[in-house]
């Protein structure tokens, strides 16, 4: 097995995570966040795919090796780097 389906979610996280920094990086939400409506249909597309076969999660994770953990923690600094990006627009 692999950890494409998670990776999947933690990718529709990352997306989630990347808009709601950049909404909320003045630190409200207001009118001048229209801008951003544009990138809303890339979060939900991100997010059915994430959804989509979260139940495999488990099993993924049951038998994860050593080079899928890597993976998965690589990604996790991506996002955590992307949406300290997204802050700073
Ligand atoms: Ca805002």
């Amino acid at each position: 097995m692999d950890v494409k389906q998670t990776l999947e979610v933690l990718e529709a996280l990352q997306k989630v995570g990347e808009l709601g920094a950049k909404v909320l990086a003045d630190g409200k939400i207001s009118i001048s966040d229209i801008k951003y409506l544009g990138e809303i249909g890339e979060v939900v597309t991100a997010l059915k795919v994430g959804i989509e076969g979260i139940e495999l999660v488990d099993d993924e994770i049951k038998d994860i090796s050593l080079i899928e953990a890597k993976e998965i923690v690589t990604k996790v600094i991506d996002i955590v780097k992307a949406i300290k990006d997204a802050k700073n627009v």
